[in-house]
């Protein structure tokens, strides 16, 4: 848990350290060499165009690799290569998020008003045009990484969303991957990976204009690549490495709470984890039940690394005390497994999303099953944004009508203003209306 040094200063007395992280500071965000090495594919591509691309694909992606748009019959394939257990799994997962993500679109509501006599203003929600999803297929392929991205997005009503994931180890796309991606609503799935996919999409050398928006997550690679071309096409953010806290008391079940910080803890070596409790006894149970779930885990490589190195456990002397840790902490996900839950769901300011009470887990919205969406702000980012979510592909438009009526009260004004300001063709577009239109 990366906290404040203000905010600790502020509490000190009130919270003691179970268990400190062993790395001495955050997990690095973004090496110089990853950066280098983006910047020049970015522009190789640029300049190459799809020649470039299909060069990174296949020194990177793979040997036969190439731009392979994935055609009906392929993604149909793909289906009758799952089980139907998991089919029926990704349909639910798929089925839930559109749910979620039609209402929350309900409640974005375009409205007109006159705010003053003949003057006449609205808003209204309108989508991009085009969204580019990267879809990972690494060591974990997260499939429900196309429901919170082009699922969400046609909610949204984006029109075209294309999916880019990257070819397996014999070259092929994940089956499951693709099942994802062809019941979320893709429009054009394609078998290319990493920074290559991302700079096909934004700079329009798919058969297709530009996209104008990248979401989904990826490597260091792919992050930095969204990083680079944040401007010329917005992005969902910049996901580093997934992380989890969780407040509880001694009302908690202690093997929960442990399987809870391994559940995401699994995701990468540099995982933060952090469990903030006002019962010490319980937070040293957490401690031990930890290590005795590891043993039994078959990614413990990766997971006891992640605890080891960034896992932490912080008793608080009370609850307004372990608000203002979680707070500062701001973690991607937060769950709260104690007496007075509502209390802190009342309180509680800065998370990615919340899991409300010992039945809610964040692996429930991690694969799709909560509805609500996983592309969630790590490292911090939950202090000044939210999640991915349908607003995010939509882009709140205004507009004004002005009448004769009520030109001398926005004129008039604008006349002052720009005399301060010494912008004469700015008065000059406010003063010439009422000259050449004198009220009648
Ligand atoms: N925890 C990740 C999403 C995920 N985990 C999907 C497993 N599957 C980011 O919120
Ligand atoms: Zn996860």
């Amino acid at each position: 848990m990366q906290l404040s040094p203000t905010v600790l200063t502020e509490l000190a007395g009130r919270y003691k350290f179970l268990k400190t992280p062993a790395a001495s500071g955050p997990p690095a965000q973004r090496e110089p060499a990853v950066i280098a090495a983006v910047s020049e594919m970015l522009s190789t591509i640029e300049r190459g165009g799809m020649d470039a691309v299909l060069e990174y694909a296949r020194t990177l992606d793979h040997p036969t690799g190439g731009v392979v748009e994935l055609d009906r019959a392929t993604i149909d394939a793909a289906g009758d290569r799952l089980s139907p257990e998991l089919r029926a799994a990704l349909e639910v997962g798929a089925e839930r998020t559109r749910a979620f993500a039609r209402e929350q679109r309900a409640h974005l509501s375009d409205f007109e008003t006159e705010l003053i006599p003949g003057l006449v203003t609205g808003c209204r929600y309108l989508p991009v045009e085009r969204v580019g999803a990267y879809l990972p297929a690494g060591r974990f392929p997260l499939l429900a990484s196309a429901f919170m991205t082009v699922n969400v997005a046609k909610v949204a009503g984006v029109e075209t969303v294309l999916a880019c994931t990257p070819p397996q180890r014999d070259g092929q796309a994940d089956p499951a991957v693709l099942y994802a991606a062809a019941i979320s609503g893709a429009d054009r799935v394609y078998l290319l990976g990493g920074v290559q996919a991302l700079a096909a999409m934004a700079f329009g050398l798919l058969g297709e204009q530009p996209v104008d928006m990248l979401v989904g997550a990826g490597n260091a690679y792919v992050a930095e690549a969204k990083r680079q071309l944040f401007g010329r096409v917005s992005i969902d953010l910049l996901a580093g490495p997934s992380e989890v806290a969780v407040i509880a008391d001694d009302s908690a079940d202690v093997r929960l709470v442990a399987a809870d910080l391994l559940g995401q803890a699994e995701h990468g070596p540099t995982s933060p984890a952090g469990l903030v409790t006002t019962s010490e006894t319980f937070g040293l149970a957490v401690i031990e039940e930890v290590d005795r779930q590891l043993a039994g885990l078959s990614t413990a490589e990766i997971a006891g690394p992640a605890w080891h190195d960034y896992g932490s456990v912080t008793w608080a002397q009370d609850l307004d005390t372990a608000v203002a840790l979680m707070d500062d902490f701001a973690p991607e996900h937060l769950e709260i497994q104690t007496r007075d839950d509502d209390e802190y769901f009342r309180r509680l300011r800065n998370y990615g999303s919340l899991f409300i009470g010992q039945w809610s887990t964040v692996a429930y919205s991690d694969k799709g099953m909560a509805g609500t969406n996983h592309v969630l702000p790590t490292a911090g980012g939950a202090r000044h944004s939210a999640g991915l979510s349908v607003s995010r592909f939509l882009k709140p438009l205004t507009y004004q009508k002005v009448s004769r009526q009520a030109t001398p009260a926005l004129a008039d004004p604008v006349d002052v203003i720009s005399s301060y300001e010494t912008m004469a063709a700015h008065r000059a577009t406010a003063t010439l209306r009422q000259e050449l239109y004198p009220e009648q």
